[in-house]
């Protein structure tokens, strides 16, 4: 390396990290969401950095942040807490309060193996983040069939989120409701199947939830 590239290089990782401060840009914004997740009634940003990785669904991620949301998104923001996820390969992240103890979780979308499930597949793992350590919440191996997303929203408006998801059963598609039941998720209430994604969308009279739902899983970034 040059005494130029290694001082360019090194003018570049000061602007990313100077400090404790993280530098967002267009290309290091791979996923984020602002929620309040360290429980003090003011909202973080949560941004997730893309790695080198791709997987079937898209590009994994690298390093979670906390960060103090700023003015903007781009720019120079507090680091509040940073975690090195990369080895889960997440692919999304979003946050909510789903075991509705008054902190909302980070949720990362994750493509990887569990214990007893050995093949690769995008899995719902949800995290405490609140006291500055990435702590485990639920790391689900699965949902109740195989799901093309999810989304964290208020489905029964009580105030706390649920999982709302996409899952694809033997004809077709169909929506699942899931709320936290002390150690984990239970399924109470799902819709007809569709045989096309399509036709899910585009369903006649959908109950609340299933509104809810589907603007959720549509208008997630
Ligand atoms: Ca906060
Ligand atoms: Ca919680
Ligand atoms: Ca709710």
């Amino acid at each position: 390396m040059t005494r130029f590239s290694a001082a360019l290089l090194c003018a570049v990782w000061l602007i990313a990290c100077d400090g404790n401060g993280f530098y967002v840009t267009e290309t290091n914004a791979m996923k984020y969401c602002y929620a309040d997740v360290t429980g003090d009634g003011n909202e973080e940003l949560i941004l997730l950095t893309p790695s080198a990785e791709t997987t079937p669904y898209g590009q994994a991620g690298s390093s979670l942040y906390i960060l103090d949301p700023g003015k903007d998104l781009i720019g120079r923001h507090e680091i509040i807490s940073e975690f090195d996820v990369k080895d889960m390969k997440p692919l999304t992240v979003m946050a909510g309060d789903v075991n509705r103890d008054g902190v909302k979780e980070v949720s990362l979308k994750v493509y990887k193996t569990a214990e007893y499930s050995p093949e690769y597949a995008q899995r719902p793992f949800f995290f405490n983040v609140s006291r500055g350590k990435l702590e485990a919440v639920w790391l689900g191996s699965r949902l109740a069939r195989p799901f093309v997303d999810y989304a964290l929203a208020d489905l029964n408006g009580d105030g706390y989120e649920e999982i709302a998801s996409l899952e694809m059963a033997a004809e077709g598609y169909l929506l699942a409701a899931y709320s936290w039941d002390s150690f984990g998720f239970t399924c109470y209430a799902k819709s007809d199947v569709h045989k096309n994604i399509e036709n899910l969308y585009n369903m006649e009279s959908p109950e609340t939830w299933i509104k809810i739902a589907l603007e959720s899983i549509s208008g997630r970034q």
